[in-house]
Formats: structure tokens, C-alpha cells, sequence
């Protein structure tokens, strides 16, 4: 029974457009009314009607340690007291970017924004200044938020939607986007030799996580840190949803590559609006007020923000074998749903790192966007809403990635095995 998400949904309708304030919310792919969350804990989340779910979507990844973290709230409760903005330096952003340099050895300096958005637009401007160039290489499928340059051929909603081209993307803004297929370094070679010396930057999730879940092939990011080598092009790798989640040190650790910049966003936040970019000082320093490279932001580094990602940071910096946990829960819900799809007769594709993954129905590997269309979203679809009724919750996109979080207790995911092999869709 949603009948108080339904009331809801049609009254924001009203106010907002499609009654949500971001449209992979809207369960446009899956049909249907979004539900209305009243509130969450550790790896259970309630609508309004009081049903409640396991929660594999996780606010898109910020909620790695669960929700309402005992210690995140404590700290925010203190925090809250002594106002909620400043617009002026405190102590806690300086701890927040210190922590991150700790856990992501070889950051020169760190530049904390409102959103993953905002993180991946400062380092393509700041890539386009450093070079001197204006085009970009980004890769189909992947999503960098919502700034003109990435909302060509992009991930998540755009391709939920099936939006081939955004408009208001002015051309001369989206003909500096160059389109590279995932996994394939051939395709990134043939734009680099086709435009000499033209390339600004690369920009690449390592581990894409917004065409469903794709890791890197072996030697990928590799390759992609020679071309941009040998093509005097930055490399900068959008860490925003792999950042801090499939390690410490996210996919700079995990691979061994070292991109020249690299953004993050969701977890830095732990659920409150953090992104933030950085690289080494050559490059930081080009940035106002240091340098002319202008980027501000009224609420950058608020005090709320930067506590609640502070102590979610340092919980993963002190306990590092959360990491191992939690690739051992992805690992073992990943080979229960394997089985059971395979005694279902169901053909589907489990991708996984660490504690990021996604189903997709289709019979052969997903490695990049044009395989990861191939997945029959009926299925996705009816394995959504079914799943749903079995008080469980799934990202409503099969472009999206789903995640565990240390709140994900065994019993939660053989509950969701037992969900799966009990369905019939
Ligand atoms: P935000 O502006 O939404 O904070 O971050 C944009 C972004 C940048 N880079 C990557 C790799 C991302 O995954 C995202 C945002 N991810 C989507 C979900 N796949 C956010 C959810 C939404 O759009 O509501």
C-alpha cells in the first residue's frame, strides 16, 4: 500500500517538475510512483505509508556506512548549534581536506564544491586552462553531472531517458566533447590522432558506475594515462561515485594509476551536498584566488557538510578492513544471485566491484554502453517492482549501480537471495 506516495507524488507534480528534484528518482524506467521516503536506518529505509525496504540504492552511494551513523549524527547535532553557515574558513573543511590527502596519497591540494557536478566542471575548466585547449574526451555511457560539456551521450538519467541530445547544450559547447566507447582505447587513440594536439583532457569514471556497473579491463586506465601522456592531455579521473567506495583510496589505490585530477562527491559527504576536486599543486594553484581559474560557491565547505563528511571519512580511514567486509558481502550476494538466476533460466550479467554493482538481463558481457543497452529492460522492470514487494529496493534504472553498505548485515542480503528466488517475473 503507497497510497500516501501516491498523494504526495501528485501533489509535487504540481510544484516540481515531474514532483522530483532529480529525474532518476522519478522511476521513470521502472514505471510506476516514486515512493516517498520518511526515513532511514542503517540498511532499512520507510516510505510514508510505513513499508519498509532494504536499501540498495543508498542515496546513490553516499550512505556507506548506513544511514543515520550513529557517530554522523552525533556530530551533526553538536555541529548544528553553532549556526549552519559561515561563508568564512573553519577548522573542519582544513581536517575534511587533510583526511582526504591521507587517504589519497599524492593530492597536491583539494578544492571542496556542493556536488559531484560542480567538482567534474571545475577540473574541465581548470584542464582547459592548464592546456591552453578546448576539447574534452569523455566516454558514452558515462555520466559526469549536469554541467553542457557531459550531457553528450551521457550516463545515468540521460540515458534512463533515452535523451540523445539535451537541448539548451549549446553545439558549440557539446563539438568540444569528443565521445569515446568504454574499455576500448582504440576509439580514444583515433580522437587524439584526429585532433592533434586539441585535447584538453580525458575524463573517465574508472570504474563506470552510471551505464549500470563496468570496471576497467585490464590495462585500460593504464592506457589511458599513456595517451594522455604522450598527447600532453590531462587524465582526470571522476571518482565521484568510486571515490572512498571500492577503497580507501578509491580507484587510484585499487588500479595503481594516478590521474592529474580527480573529483569526488557523494560519500565526502556522508549524505550532505560535498564534491571536490584536486590534483597536484601545479595545477590547484591555477585556481582562485591563487590563480585566475574562477570557481566559488556561497556554500562550499559549510560547516554541516564538511562534518558529516569528516566523520564518515575518518570512520573508513580507521577501520580499513571495510573495505575487505564489504567486498566479501558483494561477493556473496553476487554468487547467490548468480545461482539463482541460473536455476531461474534467467539470462543476466552481475558486474561488481567492491560493494558497487548491477544486474543486467542480457547473455552477454557489459563492458561498455553499447552491451549495457542490450539488457532487456521488460525484465529489469518486472524484477524492480517485484522486488519492491518483497521489501526490497533497487536503483529504478538498470543504468544505475546499487551498493552495500557496512549496514548490510548477512541476514539482510540471504533475505534478498530469498526475495529473488521467490519471484516470478
Ligand atoms: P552530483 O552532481 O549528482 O552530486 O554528481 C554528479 C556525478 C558525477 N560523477 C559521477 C560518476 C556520478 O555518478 C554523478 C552522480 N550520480 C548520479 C547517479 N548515478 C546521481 C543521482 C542523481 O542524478 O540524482
Amino acid at each position: 500500500m503507497t497510497s500516501k506516495s501516491k498523494k504526495l507524488f501528485q501533489q509535487a507534480q504540481r510544484h516540481i517538475p515531474g514532483g522530483v528534484n532529480s529525474p532518476v528518482r522519478s522511476f521513470y524506467a521502472v514505471g510506476g510512483t516514486p515512493l516517498f521516503i520518511e526515513s532511514a536506518k542503517g540498511a532499512t529505509i520507510r516510505d510514508v505509508d510505513g513499508n519498509e525496504y532494504i536499501d540498495y540504492v543508498g542515496s546513490w552511494g553516499p550512505m556507506i556506512l548506513g544511514h543515520a551513523y550513529p557517530k554522523v549524527v552525533k556530530a551533526l547535532q553538536k555541529a548544528v548549534t553553532k549556526s549552519s553557515s559561515f561563508g568564512a574558513p573553519t577548522e573542519m573543511e582544513v581536517k575534511l581536506a587533510e583526511l582526504i590527502k591521507r587517504m589519497v596519497p599524492g593530492l597536491g591540494k583539494v578544492r571542496m564544491v556542493n556536488s559531484g557536478t560542480e567538482a567534474c566542471m571545475s577540473a574541465i575548466r581548470l584542464a582547459r586552462a592548464f592546456t591552453k585547449r578546448n576539447k574534452i574526451i569523455k566516454f558514452e555511457g558515462c555520466y559526469h553531472g549536469h554541467a553542457d560539456s557531459f550531457l553528450i551521450k551521457a550516463g545515468s538519467g540521460v540515458s534512463t531517458m533515452g535523451i540523445q541530445h539535451v537541448p539548451g547544450v549549446p553545439k558549440s559547447i557539446a563539438g568540444d566533447t569528443l565521445v569515446a566507447r568504454f574499455n576500448d582505447l582504440k576509439s580514444v587513440s583515433a580522437l587524439i590522432s584526429k585532433h592533434k594536439n586539441a585535447i584538453a583532457a580525458i575524463i573517465v569514471e574508472p570504474v563506470a558506475g552510471n551505464m549500470g556497473c563496468i570496471p576497467p579491463k585490464d590495462g585500460f586506465l593504464q592506457g589511458l594515462r599513456k595517451l594522455c601522456n604522450q598527447a600532453d592531455a590531462l587524465l582526470i579521473f571522476d571518482e565521484v561515485m568510486s571515490g572512498f567506495r571500492i577503497a580507501k583510496g578509491g580507484a587510484i589505490e585499487k588500479y595503481g594509476v594516478m590521474p592529474d585530477l580527480v573529483t569526488y562527491g557523494k560519500i565526502i559527504g556522508g549524505g550532505l551536498p560535498v564534491g571536490a576536486y584536486g590534483g597536484r599543486d601545479e595545477l590547484m594553484n591555477l585556481i582562485a584566488p591563487v590563480g585566475e581559474v574562477y570557481q566559488a560557491g556561497t556554500l562550499s565547505g559549510n560547516p554541516l557538510a564538511m562534518t558529516a563528511g569528516y566523520v564518515t571519512l575518518k570512520e573508513l580511514n580507521d577501520h580499513p578492513d571495510i573495505y575487505r567486509e564489504l567486498d566479501a558481502k558483494g561477493s556473496f550476494l553476487e554468487k547467490k544471485l548468480r545461482r539463482i538466476f541460473m536455476q531461474k533460466k534467467i539470462p543476466v550479467q552481475i558486474n561488481r566491484t567492491g560493494s558497487m554493482k548491477s544486474l543486467h538481463f542480457t547473455n552477454e558481457p557489459v563492458i561498455d554502453f553499447a552491451s549495457a543497452k542490450k539488457g532487456d529492460n521488460n525484465v529489469f522492470k518486472k524484477f524492480f517492482h517485484a522486488m519492491l514487494k518483497e521489501g526490497i529496493y533497487f536503483p529504478p534504472s538498470a543504468y544505475e549501480a546499487f551498493f552495500i553498505s557496512t549496514a548490510h548485515k548477512k541476514r539482510l542480503l540471504k533475505k534478498t537471495a530469498e526475495a529473488v528466488s521467490g519471484c516470478n517475473f
